[in-house]
């Protein structure tokens, strides 16, 4: 069931690909439901993931961060229904950096206790893509076929440090978290893309990415459904913690599709020096 979900992401991820290897990308004048600044690619890329989707038998309906509600199939047969991020990342795909496709295939309803498989695609260099569900697997587009590449495994302490939100408006003690790990030797890398940035932790077996609570986003910026939530499952698959500051981010309820949760992805050591700060 699950295979046919994959597969038909793979087949989206292959079209988004070529798409943004043509010339350049045109803001619309049109928002998404989270208020983001639409590219014509945001888009392509989402109605790509929905038409491929939705033609699927083991499919009950879609979430998009690009639409504004649930489309759910008619008289749907099946009982999964995959939230996704069609293309995370349009405020740096100007720049040439990576960006990504980011997925969530949940079980009937839409919530973490539901969620049974996530992933992620990264459009680089390489076309690569990451689908947890028991394990990490990774696998790379070879121009032919997806082919795997082995699972990603997170060590307990890594050497990344991944810092997201407005510097200014960070609590002091989240600044003072922050600091320590750079004062150990940490390496800072932060692009601005979710995917990039979480699959270099995961490619280099640790470290920590925070998006916390800010003064001017006290419920943080990344989307529950479709961002927090997969990363959450594919961190804890690779044998790391995914948390809010105090509590197990999959543990968490949510009340609207789009809301947006504050969040820690990690190595085990990292996460617990997060819970100490956050106490
Ligand atoms: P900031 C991209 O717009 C995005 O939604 C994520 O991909 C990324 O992690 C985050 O925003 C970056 O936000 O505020 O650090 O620029």
């Amino acid at each position: 069931m699950l295979y046919s979900i994959i597969t038909a992401i793979q087949k989206s991820a292959i079209c988004i690909d070529n798409l943004l290897k043509k010339d350049d990308f045109n803001y619309l004048n049109s928002k998404n439901s989270t208020g983001d600044i639409q590219l014509d690619i945001d888009v392509e890329a989402n109605r790509i993931f929905k038409d491929t989707l939705l033609c699927l038998e083991s499919i009950k309906g879609v979430c998009s961060e690009e639409e504004k509600e649930i489309i759910y199939k008619e008289n749907p047969s099946g009982v999964y229904i995959v939230a996704f991020d069609p293309l995370d990342g349009s405020s740096i795909v100007d720049s040439n950096l990576s960006v990504g496709s980011i997925f969530g295939i949940y079980n009937q309803e839409l919530n973490a206790k539901n969620l049974i498989a996530s992933g992620y695609v990264i459009y680089g260099p390489r076309l690569e893509m990451i689908v947890a569900q028991n394990d990490v697997h990774h696998y790379i587009y070879n121009g032919n076929e997806w082919k795997i590449n082995g699972n990603l495994t997170l060590s307990n302490k890594g050497k990344i440090n991944a810092p997201g939100g407005t510097q200014k408006n960070w609590s002091t003690k989240h600044k003072i978290l922050i600091e320590s790990l750079f004062l150990e030797g940490y390496r800072l890398r932060y692009s601005g893309g979710m995917v990039p940035d979480l699959h270099l932790i995961l490619r280099k077996g640790g470290g920590l990415f925070s998006y916390p609570p800010t003064s001017d986003m006290p419920n943080g910026k990344l989307r529950a459904l479709f961002e927090v939530f997969p990363f959450a499952f594919i961190f804890e698959k690779a044998g790391g913690e995914a948390i809010d500051g105090q509590n197990r981010l999959l543990d968490l309820e949510i009340d609207t599709i789009h809301q947006s949760l504050p969040c820690f992805f990690g190595s085990k050591d990292e996460i617990s020096r997060v819970k100490l700060a956050y106490k």
